[in-house]
């Protein structure tokens, strides 16, 4: 209860900030643009991980004031990036399934977009497997107006969640994560292999692109190349850091 009132106090405190972490095109080794990861700075705790507050922000359905500034501080960030000539980064966003349950996701997005400017097909909106199994009418309705916004949709932490693949013939999605479990034993685990070989084979198949998250190592990278994986995110390349210093990286890597 004390952290729930915490929380609600930090919105208004402007205690949240998000860090950025970058994705990368493995056809050439481009910097995509970047996911947008929250953090809370919290004043006697220090910087809080979303795994630190998430199903408390979840439970009590502060998420959805919560991601609302997210998204809009996500767009404003990526806007000026672009003012700075940065060039045309994308910027990815989590959302919750709460938000799809309490609020109207597209008609939110809709408003985001025109507030800041930020070009729609920069923006990859990151769902997780619930949000597309648990859905109902409403849900498909919402992922529609999206989809017709011209965002992309991805779906997060591919294949941890539910064993129902049905989803993703219904839903006009763009691209596939591979969850970081199963990078982490790609070089010593055939059956990680063979997973994440089924996973890039099934996205082209169907016309997605495929992202595996959670690259540390080189060899790791190498494998996913070679397996003609399009685009990879971890720390081999960078951790999630605060907006100024993904600017500064950015900047030194060109
Ligand atoms: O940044 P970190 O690696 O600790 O993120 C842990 C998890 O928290 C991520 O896998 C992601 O699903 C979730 N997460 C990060 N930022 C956000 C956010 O802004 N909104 C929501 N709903 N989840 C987030
Ligand atoms: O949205 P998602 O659940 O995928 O969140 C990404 C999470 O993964 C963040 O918490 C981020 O800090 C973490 N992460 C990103 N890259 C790596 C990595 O290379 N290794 C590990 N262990 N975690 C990572
Ligand atoms: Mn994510
Ligand atoms: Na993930």
């Amino acid at each position: 209860a004390q952290m729930e009132g915490e929380m609600r106090d930090a919105l208004k405190r402007r205690e949240f900030v998000l860090y950025y972490q970058p994705l990368i095109d493995l056809n050439g080794d481009r910097v995509l643009g970047a996911e947008a990861l929250l953090r809370w700075m919290h004043p006697q705790r220090g910087v809080l991980p979303p795994g630190a507050f998430l199903s408390l922000a979840e439970e009590s359905g502060l998420i959805v004031p919560i991601n609302e500034w997210v998204l809009r501080e996500a767009c404003r960030q990526g806007t000026q990036w672009h003012a700075a000539g940065f060039g045309p980064l994308r910027i990815a966003v989590n959302l919750s399934p709460v938000q799809f349950r309490r609020q109207q996701v597209g008609d939110l997005v809709r408003q985001v977009l025109d507030e800041s400017g930020f070009p729609p097909d920069l923006l990859d909106l990151e769902l997780t497997e619930g949000i597309l199994i648990d859905h109902d009418e409403t849900v498909a309705e919402q992922m529609q107006l999206l989809r017709s916004l011209g965002v992309s949709l991805s779906v997060d932490d591919f294949g941890t969640g539910y064993s129902s693949l049905n989803y993703i013939r219904n839903f006009p999605l763009h691209r596939l994560k591979i969850d970081r479990s199963f990078v982490k034993d790609l070089a010593n685990d055939l059956r990680a292999l063979a997973i994440v070989r089924t996973i890039i084979d099934l996205g082209h198949i169907l016309n997605l692109k495929v992202l595996a998250e959670g690259v540390e190592e080189k060899a790791q990278l190498e494998t996913l190349r070679a397996e003609g994986c399009d685009e990879v995110q971890g720390y081999y390349f960078s951790r999630p850091v605060p907006a100024e210093a993904f600017a500064l990286w950015l900047s030194q890597r060109d």
